[in-house]
């Protein structure tokens, strides 16, 4: 008996389905972009003459979308069952078919607006997907060809298989098939399950009002003026992102609480709503990251809306003895934050709005916790519902478990923008520009060095407070040719930033930002 034709496309289509499905779930995990097919019905649309796409409309109304994503599923349904044909043969016909969808895929993620290359990981993962869900249930439909293929036995064996051969590979494929089909359900259901949490949570914050929130406004003076400089706002689009998620929580505002308890007279127990209804405090906020190496751009800076804590905390009245508070996010992360930090005059707060509009998801929305002067991992609780006033000696939290230090102040930094490592400066009159920042406490001075001769003073920058990042500007003046740069700041307090090299481990890295630049008569442009 041989194996039917049917089989080896049955094994096509399952593989196929199989790899659509893990890379539509992989595209609802990453990112809230479309699936990999979903692109390539958007690219089709985008492609096809625009009466043709009018007809369509007219002719099928709402159902425009859903055919075409219908025929494309058909056409690839039919590439599979093909694909799974061709294997029978060759086995190298279907990696073709295989690449060739990719391919269309990959090009169909890439022209989307704002793609990046981690679109791409949806497709590679379909493709693995696809090659090895083929070779899986494949390999038990060319044993069995193999088995009952008179001629095609071992001529030193006896010419007929065991009686069992035939029905042992028939039962091997239908198993196989059978658990790749039960995956490919499951990991379909867990990414539409994803989406559709993730798109209700996006349209819910687009239709936010929040009172009190202004637009960011940066003061006059913040800028230097030397192109390439960071720019003294982070938009949230450009805001580094550190978070151990691996899926964002999506939490509807509706559903959102916190509750602050522990070590306190009156637990209290906030709603979102009754959140916003309170006074709105705002700031600019340097945020950083304390993996942040020397030169990093785990830093960025924004304006920040939301309530004070140090009210919250009063209202719920913190008993003698606390030092701590631990924070615990909805994905389970935590961090043990100073009550003192919390409770003095600086602007610790559960942040609503960054720069002027509702946290994106990514950055913690609806509510997060916003703490000036300390590292982000002993403070800025993204997705944060629940605190609790406790004492360091009583907790440990997520980072301090795994080996960073307990207590987490801004260390006083500097870093060079312009040039980048590496780059063209002009020798007479070339800017050079970076930021530096110490917040809490504020930045007097910054300093640079050429190769490593005597420090001179940079132009600073305005601040609105302490707690932002400073820019900083010089000019040069030194012989053509290769030359380092180095700089440092000089805190409020006089304190220097330290020359001494340390390790992001435990507690932030220290040590000057330092560079190579070649310095040129003329630079154009
Ligand atoms: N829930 C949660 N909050 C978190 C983290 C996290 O892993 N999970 N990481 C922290 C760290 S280490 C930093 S530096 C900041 C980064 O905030 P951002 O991603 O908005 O820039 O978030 C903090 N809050
Ligand atoms: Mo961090």
């Amino acid at each position: 008996m041989r194996t039917s034709r049917g089989s080896w496309s049955v094994a096509g289509l399952v593989a196929g389905f199989a790899g659509l499905a893990v890379s539509y779930c992989v595209a609802m995990v990453l990112t809230t972009r479309d699936a990999p097919l979903t692109s390539v019905a958007e690219g089709v649309t985008r492609l096809t003459p625009g009466p043709v796409v009018e007809r369509a409309i007219g002719v099928l109304g709402h159902w425009d979308k859903p055919v075409l994503l219908l025929m494309i599923l058909l056409l690839s349904a039919a590439l599979f069952a093909w694909a799974g044909l061709l294997a029978r043969r060759w086995w190298w016909a279907p990696v073709i078919v295989y690449a060739v969808l990719a391919l269309v895929g990959g090009i169909a993620v890439q022209s989307q607006r704002g793609a990046g290359t981690i679109d791409l990981l949806p497709v590679a993962v379909g493709l693995a997907t696809w090659l090895v869900c083929l070779s899986l249930l494949t390999e038990p439909l060319r044993r069995h060809e193999q088995a009952t293929e008179p001629g095609a036995a071992d001529p030193g064996l006896p010419a007929s298989p065991g009686p069992g051969t035939a029905d042992h590979t028939r039962r091997t494929f239908l198993i196989r098939t059978g658990v790749v089909v039960a995956g490919a359900v499951v990991l379909g259901t867990v990414g539409r399950v994803v989406g559709t949490g993730r798109r209700h949570v996006e349209e819910a914050r687009r239709l936010l009002r929040l009172p009190g929130v202004t637009e960011p406004r940066a003061p006059a003076g913040v800028r230097v003026g030397v192109e390439g400089v960071t720019p003294w706002v982070t938009p949230a689009d450009a805001f580094y992102r550190i978070d151990t998620a691996f899926v964002v929580p999506t939490i509807d505002p509706d559903d959102w609480h916190l509750r602050i308890h522990g070590m306190v007279d009156r637990e209290v127990m906030l709603s979102y709503r009754e959140l916003i209804a309170r006074r709105v405090t705002q700031a600019w906020v340097t945020l950083n990251c304390v993996s942040n190496p020397v030169g990093g751009d785990l830093i960025g800076n924004a304006w920040w809306s939301g309530v004070r804590l140090a009210d919250l905390l009063e209202e719920a009245g913190v008993q003698p003895g606390a030092d701590a508070v631990l924070q615990t996010s909805d994905d389970g992360w935590t961090c043990g934050t100073p009550l003192a930090a919390l409770t003095d005059d600086r602007e610790a707060m559960l942040a609503v709005a960054m720069n002027g509009r509702p946290l994106p998801i990514d950055h913690g929305f609806p509510v997060r916790t916003i703490v000036p002067g300390l590292y982000g991992y002993v403070s800025a609780c993204k997705w944060v519902v629940e605190m609790k006033v406790t004492r360091f000696a009583d907790i440990e939290a997520y980072w301090t478990q795994r080996g960073w230090a307990e207590q987490g102040p801004v260390k006083i930094a500097s870093r060079i923008d312009v040039p980048g490592d590496g780059g063209d400066v002009e020798a007479s009159g070339g800017r050079v520009a970076g930021v530096a920042w110490a917040q809490r406490t504020g930045i007097s001075s910054v300093e640079i060095s050429v190769d490593d001769g005597p420090w001179q003073r940079a132009a600073l920058g305005r601040v609105p407070s302490v707690d932002t990042w400073v820019q900083w500007a010089a000019t040069l003046d030194v012989e053509p040719g290769e030359h380092t740069l180095a700089v440092r700041a000089r805190d409020a307090h006089g304190e220097a930033q330290t020359g001494e090299v340390r390790d992001t481990v435990p507690d932030g890295a220290t040590g000057w930002h330092t560079i190579r630049f070649e310095a040129k008569e003329t630079v154009d442009g």
